[in-house]
């Protein structure tokens, strides 16, 4: 059984100033509103609540903790998974918008307990401008990405494959960056998807 499995709800927080001071290894899964954060999380988590999904955009407007028991000690936590508020919701208010763009840039550009980053981007929409702006935060920061290409079930295999080389080509310079289809409702990529969350919070040695 993943470790991702055991994930609970941890903390809401509207403010980096409400998170706990740094401490095991987080990762983060950002991208635009409706791109499927919150639906990657419960596919991943196994759990079909743990994170709200919702067709309205905009649902989820909180940083939302979940930890990850250690099995030795349950009172400690090996790691936590974050669910950052989407972007790009137009109905939001200006001065909002720029609030979070304010917090999600701090949290990824500071967060020095930050092992990875999911980027989530809808397969058939591509990299937008503003996963180009997001990604020109994440550059600096050097921390390894794993790209997402959500809702991969809506496209053919060719488009599939079309899709993953356009975005490593558009985000190349990010460093490390793998892109994989993903879907939640066929379950693609949810088993390479686990693994390399699963080795950020809690490394394999490989000897
Ligand atoms: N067909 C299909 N639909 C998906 C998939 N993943 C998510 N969806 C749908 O896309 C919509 C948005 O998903 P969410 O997970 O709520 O998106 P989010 O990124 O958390 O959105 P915000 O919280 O607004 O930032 C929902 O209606 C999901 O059911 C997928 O893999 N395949
Ligand atoms: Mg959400």
């Amino acid at each position: 059984m993943s470790i991702l499995h055991r994930a609970s709800f941890a903390i809401s927080a509207a403010r980096l100033d409400q998170l706990p001071p740094p401490g095991a290894p987080e990762v983060c899964f950002v991208g635009r509103s409706n791109s499927g954060k919150s639906t990657a999380i419960n596919v991943l988590t196994n759990q079909k609540k743990l994170a709200y999904s919702s067709k309205t955009p905009g649902r989820t407007r909180l940083i939302n903790m979940f930890g990850l028991p250690d099995p030795i000690d349950p009172d400690a936590k090996l790691g936590y998974v974050v669910d950052l508020p989407g972007y790009g919701y137009a109905a939001v208010a200006h001065s909002a918008r720029l609030e979070w763009a304010d917090v999600m840039g701090d949290y990824l550009a500071t967060r020095t307990s930050l092992a990875g980053v999911v980027l989530l981007i809808d397969i058939r929409r591509g990299v937008t401008e503003l996963d180009r702006r997001l990604a020109d935060w994440l550059a600096p920061a050097r921390r390894p990405v794993l790209v997402l290409l959500t809702k991969a079930d809506k496209l053919p295999y060719g488009q599939r494959i079309n899709a993953v080389f356009a975005v490593k080509k558009q985000l190349e310079d990010l460093g490390t960056l793998q892109a994989i289809p993903f879907s939640a409702t066929s379950r693609f990529g949810l088993d390479e998807a686990t693994q390399r969350i699963t080795n950020w919070i809690s490394p394999q040695v490989v000897p």
